[in-house]
Parts: C-alpha cells; sequence; structure tokens
C-alpha cells in the first residue's frame, strides 16, 4: 500500500508517569518541536491512559499530566500549530485500542522488550495493561491515520508492531483502511543514557534522581549532576569509532551534539584530547543555557493550571473531530452495529 493517499500526519505521546527528562526532551520534545510547520499535520498528545498500566498515585497523575504539558509547551510546541491534548479526554483511544487487543497476537506481545524489562521477573503481578499497552499505542497512532511517529529507539519496537497490527487489520478485512506508520528516529540522542550507569536508558522512574536531569531541575543542579555524571578516565578521543566501548563518554558526546545542534562526530573533532574536568564543565554551561529556560517557562506555566487544562481541552476537542470519523469507520468495517 502506498502512503500517499493519507494525509501527511505526526503523531506521539509521553506518559505522564514521572516528572519529564533530558531523554524525553532530546528524544521526543525538541524533535516534535522541529516538525511543527514541516508539511506535516501535528498530533501531540500526553498519554496519561499509558501511565496508569502502573499504579500512579491519583492527585500526582493529575499534576504530571499538567507538567508533561507543561513541557510541550514550555518546549515550543504551540497550540495554534499543533493538536495538544490528554489522551483520557479522547475516549476513540481506549474504543479502537480494544478492536486492536483483538486484532494482535498474544505471541507478538510477549516478543516485546519493554514489557520484559518493565515486568522482569514479576510478569505474574503486573496489570493486564502494562501487557497490552503497545496495543493501545498502535490504536493512539492509527487512530488518526499517523503516516510518521517521531520517537526514541525504545519505542521502535512498538512502531513495528502499530505496522503489523494495521497490515493484519487490512488483510483481515480485505481493506486499506489503516496506513503503514513510519517510525522517525532520528538525530544524536535517540537513546540518552543514564548519568550514572550508560548502559541503562535515562527514564523518569529510575531509582536515583543523580541518574536523569529533569526538565524541572534549576540551573545549579544541572550542572552538579552533569559534572558527578560517571565517566571513564581516558580524555574524549580523535573520532566517535574510539568511543565503542565506552557507553559513559558515549553518552556526554550525545547530549552535547543534541544539544548544541551538532553531529557527534563535529563534537569530537572540536574536542578531541579534552579531559573530563575541561569537557564536562562546558557541557553544563551548554546544557544550561538550553534547558533553564525552558525549566522557568514550565514553572510559569504550572502555576495556573487552569490554562494548562484549557488548552489541553480544546486540543482534545480538535483531536476528536479526526479521531471520532475513523473510529466509526473501523465499527463500520468490523461489523459493529450502529443505529
Ligand atoms: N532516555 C531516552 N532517550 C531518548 N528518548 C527517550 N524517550 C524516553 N526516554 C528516552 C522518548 O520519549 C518519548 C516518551 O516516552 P515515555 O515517557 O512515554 O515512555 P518511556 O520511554 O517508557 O519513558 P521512561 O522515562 O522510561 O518512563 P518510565 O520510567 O515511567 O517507564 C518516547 O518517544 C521515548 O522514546
Amino acid at each position: 500500500m502506498t502512503e500517499t493517499r493519507f494525509t501527511p500526519r505526526v503523531f506521539s505521546g509521553i506518559k505522564p508517569s514521572g516528572g519529564l527528562t533530558l531523554g524525553n526532551y532530546l528524544g521526543a520534545i525538541k524533535r516534535f518541536v522541529a516538525m511543527q510547520g514541516g508539511g506535516f499535520e501535528t498530533i501531540y498528545c500526553v498519554v496519561d491512559l499509558h501511565a496508569i498500566t502502573v499504579w500512579q498515585d491519583p492527585a500526582g497523575l493529575r499534576d504530571a499530566t499538567r507538567e508533561v504539558a507543561a513541557g510541550y509547551l514550555a518546549a515550543g510546541i504551540d497550540p495554534a500549530r499543533s493538536i495538544l491534548f490528554n489522551q483520557s479526554q479522547v475516549s476513540q483511544h481506549a474504543e479502537l485500542g480494544w478492536i486492536f487487543n483483538c486484532v494482535a497476537r498474544v505471541g507478538w506481545m510477549n516478543r516485546m522488550t519493554q514489557f520484559k524489562d518493565k515486568a522482569g521477573s514479576n510478569a505474574e503481578k503486573v496489570s493486564l495493561g502494562l501487557y497490552a499497552y503497545p496495543s493501545l499505542m498502535a490504536a493512539d497512532i492509527l487512530l488518526y491515520h499517523a503516516t510518521h511517529v517521531p520517537v526514541g529507539e525504545d519505542q521502535k519496537q512498538h512502531v513495528e508492531l502499530t505496522r503489523d497490527i494495521a497490515a493484519k487489520f487490512n488483510h483481515d478485512f480485505g481493506v486499506e483502511f489503516f496506513p503503514l506508520t513510519t517510525p522517525v528516529i532520528e538525530g544524536p540522542a535517540t537513546r540518552v543514557m543514564n548519568l550514572r550507569d550508560g548502559t541503562k536508558k535515562m527514564s523518569k522512574s529510575g531509582e536515583s534522581d543523580m541518574e536523569r536531569i529533569n526538565m524541572t531541575d534549576d540551573a545549579d543542579t544541572i550542572s552538579k549532576k552533569l559534572k558527578k555524571a560517571r565517566t571513564d578516565p581516558a580524555p574524549l578521543p580523535e573520532t566517535l569509532d574510539e568511543l565503542e566501548g565506552r557507553p559513559e563518554a558515549r553518552n556526554l558526546v550525545g547530549i552535547y551534539a543534541a544539544l548544541a545542534d551538532m553531529t557527534p562526530e563535529a563534537v569530537i573533532a572540536e574536542h578531541a584530547g579534552a579531559g573530563w574536568g575541561t569537557f564536562k564543565p562546558l557541557l553544563a554551561d551548554l546544557a544550561v543555557e538550553k534547558l533553564a529556560p525552558i525549566s522557568t517557562e514550565m514553572a510559569r506555566l504550572m502555576a495556573d493550571p487552569g490554562e494548562i487544562d484549557r488548552i489541553l481541552g480544546q486540543g482534545a476537542e480538535k483531536a476528536r473531530s479526526i479521531a471520532e470519523p475513523i473510529l466509526r469507520q473501523t465499527y463500520d468495517i468490523v461489523g459493529l452495529l450502529r443505529s
């Protein structure tokens, strides 16, 4: 199926399962901002139904939902140019999610590495929602016939599963209704790693605050965390290839590159031979320069939750106007009677 009959449309989301991290910013939000006005309709979501796959304190969930919305807005998502809303206000996500639960195969879900990582040795005790999460994610994307999904590296497998669900639905019902969505995984920071262990992803819900930069951290905290980030004793090498096997060093170079809008190669070329005592303060200054204005703006926005709620409500209305006809057509294709 060619994708040309579908409106070029971007969908992506972030779960309010805690505060936003530098990983969310560089791997997702910064790239979402860049895609605004680039020939796509852009739809960005706070995926609160995904957050509750793990227990969330209700008041904390509301705060985190507003914080993610504030992060989007402070980083440059413009509600006049993009649709911005929280998932639970558009009930069509859950409805299409159920249909996709009936399309996706258990064997496909069993291959999802994120489920294995999150469930760990506790797989019998985690929620059914955590297991079914990728099929709701497919619904989030396909409810808008989204053609492109910018995500970090960790979500690649879920977008591939979204394509499998679309293809199986189209095949089972003999239609060409859902597009085969393209994952967009680009740039130097598609996988920002934990500052204390360069082999683990930087996550919102990681144990120690020192392992991540939060988008709400103030200048001193950002600077302190980066200066204390784990590294090895060797200086920066002459070529990127020489960072092989040095995950912490590779991570800091990637973060620098993404913040400075440079390639990692250019960062290495500029700083070859520098020790960490030189490079880390430069990185800390750069991070403060780029992130402090965003955290200041987030704090301003968070002081007026009513305004954030209003923006999300208006976005939800716009989202429903695209989602509803696509869901109704899906019901008709499946044979669900509508009076
Ligand atoms: N470390 C990261 N590097 C690059 N991209 C990242 N993303 C998340 N962490 C990194 C990208 O941000 C988008 C939203 O992800 P999410 O927060 O909805 O889900 P997640 O990937 O499960 O995030 P966390 O922080 O790991 O959440 P918890 O700890 O609650 O499970 C996605 O595009 C993701 O790729």
